[in-house]
């Protein structure tokens, strides 16, 4: 895999998670029915085998970003990019931080 498609992965999936929860109160119905749909268990984060779901969704709703993770199937390399701690759920809290990140360095 080439370093170029890494960091273009690294980039689109910051527009991921902004648009996830850049206004969460004013989350898009479409990104609500996503998470709650991709949540199987639904305990309100997403393991590692809800991710996928979550993303090919997004890109069924026409997300770009979403797409272009799913056209590289790249599901494990966004997952682990956006679990900050390592721990193999992602939180809503967890996107938000990615996003804060990314409009501090902006
Ligand atoms: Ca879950
Ligand atoms: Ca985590």
């Amino acid at each position: 895999m080439g370093i170029r498609l890494i960091f273009t992965v690294l980039a689109t999936l910051l527009v991921v998670t902004e648009s996830l929860h850049a206004q969460p109160v004013n989350a898009t119905p479409s990104e609500v029915d996503a998470f709650k749909s991709s949540d199987k268990d639904k305990n309100r984060v997403l393991s590692k085998e809800e991710f996928p779901a979550f993303v090919d969704l997004m890109a069924a709703n026409g997300q770009t970003t979403a797409k272009a993770i799913r056209f590289f199937g790249m599901y494990d390399y966004a997952f682990s990019f956006a679990d900050k701690n390592g721990d193999g759920i992602l939180t809503p809290r967890e996107m938000r931080s990615a996003d804060n990140e990314h409009r501090a360095n902006n």
